[in-house]
């Protein structure tokens, strides 16, 4: 269904009507080849709008990311979770600082994303919209989060864009030290005490659904997918992603004995594929659209922290008008 045929063959009265059709066909030749499109060669707008959509959502997930398990820096148990952890943020935070740069390089400014993000324009990843109320959700983020987050990215990091593939390959090589850190976190729950072992039941009992929902709508509904796979923006669908998720981390659940909360969930052997409840896509719409539990509150500590900040940003930018006028 994705990436092949000819979708574009009639442009008429679709967002590329206004494109120059050879101009078209040597971007798509391109794409085909395996190229990739850098910041100043030539793309039609719809493919920068659909990178500037996604790598800004990016962007943002991962500076809100960095706040449920932010959280749990202070509270972390013991010194060396703490460093860890902290560690852990930080690269979060850095990982957007990469996208947005990567965003830039497509036209957009960072003062705008970030103004788009705390009114409440843009979009970020669903689950940090939920609470971390123990210590075992910020192990459940750090382990399966990120896992997910790797699946995703490692995909697409072999996409089309030059920019944004080469920030995820960067995200990827950190954020396989934050699976390594989150696992043990689990296996040191999972191997403590029955109350260690049901923090962590009860952690994966609220995460799941939202995790279930990060790869994005199930393919028959998702808006976006035909033609950023068409363009190599996005290199495998949302729910082979999902499958794929399941598929390398249900057995590393099962194996730690813990029950994951849906009775459906299967591998069928036949198709190779995973079957499971189907999602709950309204609850989806309505978290990523504003209303889930914590939507509120992210947003509120973004908008603090660009407004404690915005001094340093204009000491930095009177700083660099100094060193730039004699030059002028
Ligand atoms: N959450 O047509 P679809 C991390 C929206 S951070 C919210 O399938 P698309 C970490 C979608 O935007 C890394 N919204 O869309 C950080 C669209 O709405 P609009 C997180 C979602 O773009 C700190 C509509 O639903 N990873 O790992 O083709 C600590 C229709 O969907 C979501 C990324 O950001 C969602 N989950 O594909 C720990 C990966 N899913 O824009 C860890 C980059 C869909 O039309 N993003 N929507 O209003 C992607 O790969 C793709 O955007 C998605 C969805 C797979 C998420």
């Amino acid at each position: 269904m994705y990436g092949g045929g000819t979708i574009f063959e009639n442009i008429k009265g679709t967002e590329l009507e206004n494109e120059d059709p050879g101009q078209l066909a040597a971007f798509e030749a391109r794409i085909d080849r395996g190229e990739k499109i850098e910041p100043r060669d030539w793309m039609p707008a719809l493919y920068r709008k659909q990178l500037i959509r996604m790598i800004e959502q990016h962007a943002h997930s991962e500076i809100i990311g960095a706040l449920p398990e932010g959280t749990w820096i202070t509270r972390a148990p013991g010194f060396k979770r703490k460093m860890a952890l902290m560690a852990k943020v930080q690269d979060e935070v850095g990982h957007a600082q990469l996208l947005y740069s990567a965003a830039e390089t497509l036209g957009k400014p960072r003062e705008q994303m970030i103004d788009d993000l705390i009114n409440g324009k843009s979009k970020y990843s669903n689950i940090f919209n939920y609470p971390a109320f123990t210590w075992a959700d910020s192990c459940f983020i750090s382990w399966l989060v990120d896992a997910g987050a790797i699946v995703n990215q490692l995909a697409n990091a072999k996409g089309s864009y030059g920019p944004y593939c080469r920030a995820l390959d960067r995200i990827c090589a950190e954020e396989s030290f934050h699976l390594k850190y989150g696992h043990h976190c689990v296996i040191y729950l999972a191997t403590g005490t029955a109350i260690q072992r049901a923090m962590f039941q009860e952690a994966l009992d609220r995460w799941w659904a939202p995790m279930m929902h990060f790869f994005g709508p199930s393919d028959n509904i998702s808006a976006h997918t035909e033609t950023l796979m068409r363009w190599k923006v996005k290199m495998a669908t949302n729910d082979d992603m999902r499958n794929q998720f399941l598929d390398m981390y249900v057995p590393k659940i099962w194996e730690l004995g813990f029950t994951i909360p849906d009775p459906n969930l299967r591998k069928n052997e036949t198709t190779g594929r995973w079957e499971y409840t189907e999602p709950d896509w309204d609850e989806f719409k309505r978290v990523i659209n504003g209303d889930g539990p914590c939507n509120k509150e992210r947003l509120a500590v973004r908008r603090i922290a660009e407004e404690r900040g915005r001094w340093v940003r204009e000491a930095l930018q009177s700083k660099q008008n100094v060193y730039v006028t004699p030059l002028a």
